[in-house]
């Protein structure tokens, strides 16, 4: 279980979607490439050297267990005392500390080339009120990277000093509990580190297949904003158990649920972009819905856990399993598969199929909720988490239909395989614009030039390539651009 959380959280989703970023920001803003790009490509290979780190314990015999790996097992929160070298001599979480504070850098290099690419680089006419809904979703992730990975890396590093060096700061004889602030400074700010970008490309998504602008586009901007502020004032709802004051869990628990406001003005900007629109369900818009419906599952169970009396019954069972998992698998997994089918065509020149994608997007949706839906029902009855099996008979059904469920998801994920290998030998040929879109990444060839473009286009609004096409089609030129 530690090993599937640091993997799928670390090593998956983040690197992901920086890597989304990496590919498309350049490109929606008009700029031949990112700002600094040998930062950039330090900060790519660090990640493989932090996952090989990391796994590097799996190979290593722990002494202190007679010889089983040292892959770290403290959780994928590492909790000090668990992993406290009093109670672990597992080398596998001093390497996870060395592995997760690389890849922290990691994440950092990237935001700085983020935001200078974007503050800097913009082709003439992309002022900031024209930015494409990602490239403002990569601000606000790049400014939440920048001011929350510090604290993790300060986190990892002492318990690193504790662990070789015999210091005290989170031992049982100094405080264990603030690890677990500074841990969470960083990691719940990182749900939606791992979540804005998925909004961003869910906002790309949407009017494209509704053909229609996107709706409310400045309060839009406005909630990513709202998000990043809250989020950096909620991480003791993660530590409602702990014992801390009830005054400042009370402060918690309001904020935690302020989140759900700028959500819901995203939630609401996006259906009414596609209300009334002449929606059409290409694959990525039904990932596109399917995030919708599984995020606002994942939003409503976490403003009960919010709730502070709520969240002492339900810790530490499957009800949070569940919860996370809608947030991250229905906030990240589907945006991202939303997100592939949208762009790969752009990176590899090949659509994919639809058919393929109709049932990679059926499988995961069945499977995803037949997996996690049910998890909720064991929490409620109190069957606790990070156990490997469980005392209650009657629990065995839900599980059996859970371990089904997750091998539709396994399923689901070698139809996308299928299809990526299957489209770059035979898919249809994309062109340059497969879905008739309105930003600038579509007006250059699939793939890219390693340039990005021949000539730096101008823009003179919020759909700069639809504004060419049109232009094309009626002979007018474009307007000048405005200041
Ligand atoms: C096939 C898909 C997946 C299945 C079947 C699955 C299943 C599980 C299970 C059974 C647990 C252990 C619960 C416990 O006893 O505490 C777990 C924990 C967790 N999962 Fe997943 N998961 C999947 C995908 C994901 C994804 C995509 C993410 C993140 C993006 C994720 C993040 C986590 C995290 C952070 C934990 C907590 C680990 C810990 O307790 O230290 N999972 N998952
Ligand atoms: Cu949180």
């Amino acid at each position: 279980m530690s090993a599937h959380g640091t993997t799928m959280i670390f090593f998956f989703t983040i690197p992901m979607m920086t890597g989304v970023m990496n590919y498309f920001v350049p490109l929606m803003v008009g700029a031949r490439d990112i700002a600094f790009p040998r930062v950039n490509a330090l900060g790519y290979w660090l990640i493989p050297v932090s996952i090989f780190i990391y796994y590097a314990g799996f190979f290593i015999p722990n002494s202190f267990t007679s010889g089983d790996p040292s892959l770290a097992n403290a959780g994928w929160t590492g909790y000090p005392p668990l992993s406290d070298l009093k109670y672990n001599g597992s080398v596998g979480i001093d390497l996870w500390c060395v592995s997760i504070t690389i890849l922290g850098l990691s994440s950092i290099m990237a935001a700085v080339n983020f935001l200078t690419t974007i503050l800097a680089l913009r082709a003439p006419g992309m002022k900031l009120t024209r930015l494409p809904l990602f490239v403002w979703a990569s601000i606000s992730t790049s400014i939440l990277l920048l001011i929350a990975t510090p604290s993790l890396a300060a986190g990892l590093i002492l318990l690193l000093i504790d662990r070789e060096f015999h210091t005290n700061f989170f031992t049982t004889a100094g405080r264990p509990v603030l690890f677990q602030h500074l841990f969470w400074f960083y990691s719940h700010p990182a749900v939606y580190i791992m979540i804005l970008p998925g909004f961003g490309v869910i906002s790309e998504v949407i009017p494209v297949f509704s053909r229609k602008a996107i709706f409310g586009y400045e309060s839009m901007v406005l909630a990513l904003f709202g998000i990043v502020f809250l989020s950096l004032g909620v991480w003791a709802h993660h530590m409602f158990t702990v014992g801390l004051n009830i005054y400042v869990e009370t402060l918690f628990m309001a904020l935690t649920m302020a989140i759900a406001v700028p959500t819901g003005v995203k939630f609401f900007n996006w259906m009414g972009t596609a209300w009334d629109g002449a929606v059409e369900f290409k694959t990525p818009m039904k990932f596109a819905f399917g995030f919708l419906a599984t995020f606002l599952i994942g939003g409503i169970t976490g403003i009960y856990l919010a709730a502070v009396p709520v969240d002492t019954q339900l810790h530490q069972s499957y009800y949070v399993v569940a919860h996370l998992h809608y947030v991250l698998f229905g906030g990240s997994v589907f945006t991202i598969f939303a997100g592939l089918y949208y762009w790969l065509p752009k990176i590899t020149g090949h659509i994919l199929s639809e058919r393929l994608g109709n049932w990679n997007f059926w499988t995961l949706f069945v499977g995803f909720n037949g997996t996690f839906l049910v998890m909720h029902t064991l929490g409620l009855d109190g069957m606790p988490r990070r156990i490997a099996t469980y005392a209650r008979q009657d629990w065995a059904a839900t599980n059996f239909v859970i371990t089904v469920s997750a091998f539709l998801i396994a399923v689901s994920v070698l139809i996308f395989v299928i299809n990526v290998l299957y489209s770059r030998k035979r898919g249809e040929l994309a062109g340059p614009d497969p879905w008739d879109g309105n930003s600038l990444e579509w007006s250059v060839s699939s793939p890219p030039p390693p340039y990005n473009f021949e000539r730096i286009p101008e823009v003179h609004s919020r759909e700069p390539w639809k504004d060419m096409k049109l232009a094309a089609r009626t002979g007018t030129p474009a307007p000048a651009p405005a200041e």
